[in-house]
């Protein structure tokens, strides 16, 4: 026992940081929260599992007897709004205008420190801090033009045999065992996720509290916006209402490869994850397959809601990450260019916490970061770099996206919008390849510019062709921006 205690000590002090001056936080509750008045549009996004990122307050560790172990990777490690203030710089230094976090409400179980498993929906989870720390963690990121998106939970609770202080009777729960068979509608939204006791949002009582808690949870927190978890496994006009309620951004997690079966729910919601498009750059940038897999995807975007707000990710808390999973050799340099590909592409980016230091485990996808903050390292470097490049360039951000060319090797397109236009492409070849891009749609004459620092530039010919020279394993990045 006093083992454990030295290890959780130790942890705690090592991650604490210099304590930003108090400026912006810690003011009372009650005023009414501006409703959806932040635009996500353009914005890039730094996804924290908050239990394992920073750990700014030893005394909350040990919340409700629920303790910090670092010695195991399913117990709590400690991590907390303090850590993720303290940490805003480090998040702001690599370009980053958003943070998603895992969720925020009260716990109830030894291994609940990722937060998807809902005991008290009234509460904070004390090891994370309470409402004021949380409103103070948005108003110091807001400081920082960073917006914050919280991740929030409706299909089930933990499992707490079927009663819980928010849904204390068995009869506001499904009791049809686990899904068996994801091809079943039905079963997919009424029966239970891994166990997980599923709620039974037809009930009237349980849609009534589901509604008012995220009232509660957009008002009490100030944020900008919430990150939906198991979307499918709902009845879709219960999004709708729950939508209503939210009044903020909302970005859904519907976890499919087939964009037939995602998009329609960013028609409910406002967004969603781009699911497909991950298992597109998972096979072309860490499996070696075909670059063709990408224009595949891009050609079903019409059926999204608005293209431009789905969220994009190499890798997330319930995926392997990009390091562990890729197959391919000369990883460090695939996993570049798949970020070069995904931040200059359509959608908004999400960068997984680690991956800007290289974290590649495929034992622990959610290792700790607590003692991990290295501004110098090679990937927080690059990342800063194609978010500076996003971030001077309108065409990144918001531009209507045009592809250019695709092979098994390669993939290019343009981005433009008003007087603001990049082309990019990208080779996942051995070998250096001359893309001879055709019918551009910027205009003859302009001139681009490598953003990524060669200092070359290339004008668009009277026929509107361009031919762009592309390094082997690599990425051009073209844009017109002075
Ligand atoms: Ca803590
Ligand atoms: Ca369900």
């Amino acid at each position: 026992m006093r083992w454990v205690l030295a290890v959780s000590l130790a942890a705690c002090v090592s991650s604490q940081m210099p304590v930003q001056p108090d400026a912006a936080g810690g003011d009372a509750p009650g005023d009414a929260a501006p409703e959806g008045v932040l635009d996500w549009r353009g914005r890039s996004i730094y996804f924290v599992v908050t239990d394992r990122f920073a750990n700014g307050d030893c005394t909350n560790d040990d919340a409700g007897g629920f303790v910090t172990d670092l010695a195991n990777p399913r117990a709590w490690h400690g991590g907390d709004f303090q850590g993720l203030i303290d940490r805003l710089d480090y998040i702001a230094g690599m370009g980053f205008t958003g943070i998603w976090i895992t969720p925020v409400i009260a716990q109830h179980h030894a291994h609940a420190y990722h937060g998807y498993w809902g005991y008290d929906w009234s509460r904070i989870d004390p090891h994370l801090g309470d409402a004021a720390k949380l409103r103070e963690l948005v108003a110091k990121a807001h400081a920082k033009n960073i917006a914050v998106m919280i991740d929030t939970v409706a299909n089930h609770t933990g499992r707490y045999n079927f009663t819980t202080p928010t849904f204390p009777d068995a009869a506001m729960y499904h009791h049809n065992g686990n899904i068996t068979d994801y091809n079943n509608p039905a079963q997919v939204e009424n029966n239970a996720l891994s166990g997980l006791d599923d709620l039974a949002q037809e009930n009237p009582a349980v849609r009534a509290k589901l509604l008012e808690h995220i009232d509660w949870l957009a008002r009490e927190s100030r944020a900008d916006g919430f990150r939906v978890d198991t979307v499918k496994h709902v009845p879709k006009p219960f999004w709708t209402e729950w939508r209503a309620a939210a009044k903020l951004f909302s970005m859904g997690e519907v976890l499919s490869g087939g964009v037939e079966q995602v998009a329609p729910y960013s028609h409910v919601l406002d967004a969603t994850l781009d699911y497909p498009l991950y298992y597109a750059m998972q096979s072309a940038f860490a499996k070696g397959g075909s670059m063709r897999q990408l224009g595949n995807v891009f050609a079903k975007d019409a059926q999204y809601a608005d293209v431009q707000l789905g969220g994009t990710f190499l890798d997330n808390h319930d995926q392997p990450r990009f390091l562990c999973d890729a197959t391919v050799a000369d990883k460090q340099a695939r996993l570049r260019i798949a970020l070069a590909f995904q931040f200059t592409a359509r959608g908004l980016p999400i960068l997984y916490y680690g991956t800007e230091q290289g974290f590649g485990s495929c034992s622990d996808n959610r290792q700790d970061m607590l003692s991990v903050a290295d501004t110098n390292a090679p990937l927080y470097q690059w990342i800063a770099k194609l978010n500076r490049i996003r971030a001077s360039t309108e065409a990144l951000r918001t531009g209507v996206q045009r592809e250019r060319w695709q092979d098994d090797t390669a993939y290019a397109f343009e981005r433009e919008v008003g007087t603001s236009a990049a082309v990019v492409a990208i080779n996942s070849s051995n070998n250096v390849r001359i893309l001879p891009l055709q019918n551009l749609h910027v205009p003859a004459g302009t001139v681009l510019t490598d953003a990524l620092g060669s200092g070359a530039t290339f004008v668009v010919d009277a026929e509107l062709n361009l031919a762009v020279r592309v390094p082997a394993h690599g990425v051009v990045i073209l844009t017109n921006t002075p």
